[in-house]
């Protein structure tokens, strides 16, 4: 039986991931978020993280959702799709421990949303694992990885450190469409992300509407689940044998293809920037410098590169963006270890009043 103690606050964080091989395109269109092929990630480290607390209690009459200081509506009929699949899993989890009680939770970026990172993975991982324990659920890494795809397909991947790949999984229920651990945090220390900030604004399609686009239209995005899959066992063999120019290939032949799908699907979805391709021209011209595949780009649903590659190169990748006009800033990030209970002086509610504590300078 849950011991779940209303009015104390319980306060997770967690990081956003960057797929080496991307999920794009769902089997499913009922917010189960089953993806066509698996995926493999490499989870950030704190650089980049989410600090999110959550309380239930007597005194709260509505669910409450306040994200980086502004109020989320979760309850209405136009409310974002995410926070219909958050409510509903919040409804499902407390119906498991018998709590009847709203909730406040109360979520903070320590990087501004602003920034073009999609923060959606490790608000949606953090909040599982916060809901978890506040609700004395005692969830495994495995289940709190399907509860958390069911708010964002990606954030399954953000319940572990290190390198995870999510298995696209075949049944109709998603039961066994979840993330694991392949290598943790200390198996490449030298291996780093670093984020070229090109475009700061809000994407223009929709993670969500986009998958079901290209699905639905593109007729390139066919060939596209078998070529994942291989991408896969690549990344994984590559991994395990500290292969450089094996990863390298392997990421961003995957990228460019999962952005060639959507540039084929109709109307057109065109994330990449003129930036986005001098980068890109960049790193094909530091590479055949060197010989060999030393760094690798990578863009999610968006025009900043993510650029994989080794400590030993971070000048050498940093002084070809620095002749960039299009780089407005660069953010560092080694492999993480994945989401954790804080404990201490740390809650972003007020136990006493059960109020948002404004702590967010943020934008
Ligand atoms: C990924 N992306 O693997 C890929 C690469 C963007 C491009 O997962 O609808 O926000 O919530 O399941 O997870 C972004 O899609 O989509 C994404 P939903 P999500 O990281």
């Amino acid at each position: 039986m849950a011991e779940v103690i209303l009015d104390r606050v319980t306060t997770a964080s967690g990081t956003p991931n960057i797929a080496f091989i991307k999920y794009w395109g769902k089997r499913d269109y009922t917010g189960l978020n089953m993806p066509n092929n698996s995926s493999i990630s490499m989870t950030l480290d704190e650089t980049l993280s989410t600090k999110t607390s959550v309380v239930f209690s007597d005194k709260l009459k509505r669910d409450e959702l306040y994200i980086n200081g502004n109020e989320e509506a979760i309850v209405g009929d136009k409310i974002p799709e995410k926070s219909v699949y958050l409510k509903r899993i919040l409804d499902q989890m407390r119906g498991l421990a018998k709590v009847k009680q709203n909730a406040l939770i109360v979520s903070e970026n320590n990087f501004p949303s602003s920034a073009g990172i999609a923060s959606s993975a490790s608000g949606a991982a953090t909040l599982i694992v916060a809901l978890s324990k506040a609700l004395d659920l005692n969830k495994s890494p495995k289940d709190m990885s399907i509860l958390a795809r069911q708010i964002s397909g990606s954030a399954c991947r953000s319940l572990f450190g290190g390198i995870v790949k999510w298995n696209k999984g075949t049944e109709e229920d998603g039961s066994d469409s979840y993330s694991e651990q392949v290598f943790d945090d200390t198996y490449w220390p030298e291996l780093i992300d670093i984020i070229a900030i090109v475009d700061p604004s809000k994407k223009k399609v929709s993670s969500s509407i986009g998958h079901a686009a290209t699905v639905k239209t593109s007729v390139l995005y066919k060939a596209r689940p078998a070529f994942a899959e291989n991408g896969v066992k690549e990344i994984e063999k590559a991994i395990r044998e500290k292969d450089l120019d094996l990863l390298s290939k392997t990421i961003m032949k995957d990228s460019n293809n999962m952005h060639a799908t959507m540039l084929d699907t109709w109307p057109p979805i065109i994330y990449l920037t003129d930036a986005s391709r001098d980068i890109i021209y960049g790193i094909h011209e530091l590479n055949e410098t060197e010989g060999e595949c030393v760094a690798a780009y990578t863009f999610d649903a968006g025009p900043n590169a993510h650029i994989i590659t080794l400590e030993k190169h971070r000048e050498k990748v940093m002084d070809m963006l620095s002749d960039m006009v299009g780089v407005r800033r660069t953010i560092e990030s080694h492999l993480g270890k994945g989401p954790r209970i804080l404990k201490g002086n740390v809650s972003l509610i007020n136990e006493k009043t059960l109020a948002p504590k404004i702590t967010s300078t943020l934008s």
